[in-house]
């Protein structure tokens, strides 16, 4: 498989931890964000969205949307698989994940950010302050849910689908220098999963297409 990635794309951060997780081989295929790589021609060929991830299969077909990919993952590779086996259970750890990927990402992603400061002419301190609002906002019911957390993650001994989605927008926070004192549960599952190898090799520092300067 081959995953068209940029090394600071929380969508496609998911999937690396995700194929990780599943000891699922891939080549990634780096696709330059700031230079624009993503509307050219060769790349919209395979997302015509003109955003990453895109996932190429085996059998040539190339998906797109992170959690679309993951669902395929899951389904295609349920073992381990990276939700709770009861139903309801199940539907309440999707529910926190989409929290992540409709109601908090969207709003922060490079495209929206470049609108504000280029288009809309707002300082840096104004897109900050937008960025750490919607995430505050996002993080406050995801903290709350977590109280019901009595294991070190989510599926008992193993990380599943809601460190998947989680861990890159917590990448992400501290990148924008966000405040997370308010959310001592989630940095404390923050800091169980950046214990393990799978979520250390799919940080955004170890990718090949990181500057020599953010690796570790
Ligand atoms: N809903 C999409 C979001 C993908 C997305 O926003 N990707 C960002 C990187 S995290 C991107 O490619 N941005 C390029 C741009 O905004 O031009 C998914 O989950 O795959």
């Amino acid at each position: 498989m081959e995953l068209y990635s940029y090394f600071r794309s929380s969508a496609a951060y998911r999937i690396r931890i995700a194929l990780g997780i599943k000891g699922l081989e891939h080549k990634i295929v780096p696709v330059n964000l700031t230079t624009g790589q993503q509307r050219g021609e060769d790349y919209l060929k395979n997302n015509p969205q003109g955003l990453v991830p895109a996932l190429t299969l085996e059998s040539g077909e190339t998906l797109a949307q992170s959690s679309a990919i993951l669902e395929w993952l899951e389904e295609a590779h349920p073992d381990p698989s990276l939700y709770p086996q009861n139903l309801i259970s199940k539907a309440q750890h999707r529910a926190l994940c989409q929290h992540i990927a409709c109601d908090i990402h969207p709003l922060n992603n490079l495209r929206v950010l470049r609108y504000l400061s280029g288009t809309l002419k707002q300082e840096k301190t104004q897109v900050d302050d937008w960025y750490a609002h919607w995430i505050h906002q996002g993080f406050i019911a995801i903290e709350i849910a977590l109280g019901d957390l009595e294991t070190e993650f989510s599926l008992g001994n193993n990380p599943g689908m809601l460190e998947v989605f989680l861990i890159p927008q917590v990448y992400n926070a501290y990148r924008f220098k966000v405040d997370l004192s308010p959310f001592p549960r989630i940095v404390t599952l923050d800091s169980h999963c950046q214990k393990l190898a799978v979520f250390a090799k799919a940080h955004p520092s170890c990718q090949v297409d990181s500057p020599v300067e953010e690796r570790p």
